[in-house]
């Protein structure tokens, strides 16, 4: 139940995006967590803060059409959902998968005003993609569409405008092209328009694996308040993409054991752990099925159709997509002793999942928080394009952990301050929230 304080706001945006469940979602779990600060920060409420942030400061949605290898014309749909500028230019990634939605696309954006605040740093949120499906698609179909994709999002882009990057579907190919098509149209080879580039043309190091990493570092920092630590622990990560295959790595090198993989199709499990360069060879250059893995991997086995929720393990990372760990993943992966569940993706658990997990007493790190580093290191790689520098490997991973542990802390600390210790959710919510309200605050009412 939400709180009186901030139920008109709620019936409001029900009210004016009817057919937008997941964007209610993201905005009912916002509006729960940050009532304690509203109460707090009577300013915040006369302000109209909380009215003025669930609606985006602007969306656009756009024809894309192009012509496939058969010669038949296509049609796609293309969305940027620019929600927040108020600390910094609009920044997020960008999404093609069959499922792209204007209510997806406004969850992400909207999670994303406070995940990048909780970072830190100066950006701002924002989300886009189309329905594009790349699957199946050749390297020239990519190519082709992701510039007829750029021929209209252009406009709208700019290093101190709003500054994309990728997320499902969109990894260093597609960027590849998008960044291409922009250089070409601008006649300006402008490296902070887009992150997440080429590390040979103005890409960061470790940006690749921020994300991932990044996760693994939130759950080493939760673990350890609890008096715990990834040594031995056993690991089950969903997904099989970028975030999902360098949260395996990052498991491994701090001493866990990552058991599990998947895609759309099912999961594999390993029980001699999962071997990243396999992994990496059928997902990132083969670009096959997790199926695949599991043929080449003789102490692995795939299970079809499944999530791999239901094997027993230690922490759960899940690192697909939204939505993919519900109530009953949750009572199976309670049953099965789980300790912690960190979420590389952005809102993979229900609500009712969220909640089974909390009534059970397992630590719980909410995207917001613990898949912050990619978009951090996005900022890194901002930093370094603005200066016309390279940093190191080891320098960013660095900086990386000290940003995840700083992430932690704040979430940790807004949710002892509103009284809700142990709780990131709202620890993470809150945190960033305030960042949010006092800037709107300053800069009036726009
Ligand atoms: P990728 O495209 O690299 O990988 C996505 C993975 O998730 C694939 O294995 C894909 O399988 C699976 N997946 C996608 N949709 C579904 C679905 N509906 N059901 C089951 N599995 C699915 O994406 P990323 O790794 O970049 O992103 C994964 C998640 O992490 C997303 O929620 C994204 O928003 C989030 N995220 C990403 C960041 C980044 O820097 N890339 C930063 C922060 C969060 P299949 O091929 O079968 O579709
Ligand atoms: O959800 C996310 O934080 C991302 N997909 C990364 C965004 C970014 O701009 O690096």
């Amino acid at each position: 139940m939400l709180p009186a304080s901030v139920r008109p706001v709620f019936d409001a945006v029900q009210a004016r995006n009817p057919h937008e469940p997941e964007f209610q979602q993201a905005v009912h779990e916002v509006l729960h967590s940050i009532a304690p600060v509203l109460e707090r920060h009577p300013q915040f409420v006369s302000g109209g803060i909380a009215e003025r942030i669930v609606e985006p400061e602007r969306q656009i949605i756009f024809r894309v059409p192009w012509v496939d290898d058969a010669g038949v014309l296509q049609v796609n749909r293309g969305f940027r959902v620019q929600f927040s500028s108020v600390l910094g230019p609009y920044k997020g990634g960008l999404r093609f998968h069959p499922s792209v939605n204007l209510s997806i696309i406004k969850f992400l954006g909207f999670e994303q005003i406070f995940k990048n605040a909780l970072t830190g740093q100066g950006i701002g949120g924002a989300k886009g993609g189309s329905d594009f499906d790349p699957h199946g698609r050749t390297d020239a179909e990519i190519m082709r569409f992701c510039q007829s994709f750029m021929n209209e999002l252009y406009r709208h882009l700019g290093e101190h405008t709003d500054v994309p990057a990728g997320d499902i579907g969109v990894g260093a190919r597609e960027i590849g092209y998008l960044f291409g098509q922009y250089r070409k149209i601008t006649n300006r080879h402008e490296s902070g328009m887009f992150t997440g580039k080429g590390v040979q043309w103005g890409g960061a190091e470790v940006r690749t694996e921020a994300t991932g990493y990044g996760a693994v570092f939130f759950a080493e920092e939760m673990l350890a308040v609890d008096g715990g630590s990834l040594e031995g622990k056993r690991v089950a990560v969903s997904g099989s993409g970028n975030v999902a295959i360098y949260a395996i790595d990052k498991a491994w090198q701090l001493g866990a054991v990552p058991v599990t993989a998947s895609d759309s199709s099912g999961y594999v499990v390993d029980d001699a752990g999962i071997d990243v360069g396999l992994l990496r060879q059928v997902k990132e250059i083969d670009r096959a099925r997790i199926s695949e893995y599991a043929v080449r991997r003789p102490s692995a086995r795939f299970v079809e159709g499944a999530r791999p929720w239901e094997v027993a393990v230690d922490i759960a990372i899940p690192s697909a997509t939204q939505n993919e760990l519900d109530e009953s993943d949750a009572a199976a992966l309670i049953a099965g002793g789980v300790r912690a569940v960190v979420e590389g993706a952005n809102m993979p658990s229900t609500p009712g999942a969220i909640a089974a997990l909390r009534a059970a007493g397992v630590l719980f790190g909410p995207g917001k928080a613990a898949n912050a580093g990619g978009v951090a290191t996005s900022a890194l790689e901002m930093s370094q394009n603005a200066a016309r520098q390279r940093w190191s490997f080891d320098d960013s991973e660095a900086k990386l952990r000290v940003i995840m542990k700083n992430v932690h802390d704040s979430a940790f600390d807004a949710a002892e301050r509103y009284g809700h210790p142990g709780d990131y959710v709202v620890g993470a919510n809150a945190s960033g929230f305030e960042r949010v309200a006092h800037a709107m605050l300053a800069q009036g009412v726009i």
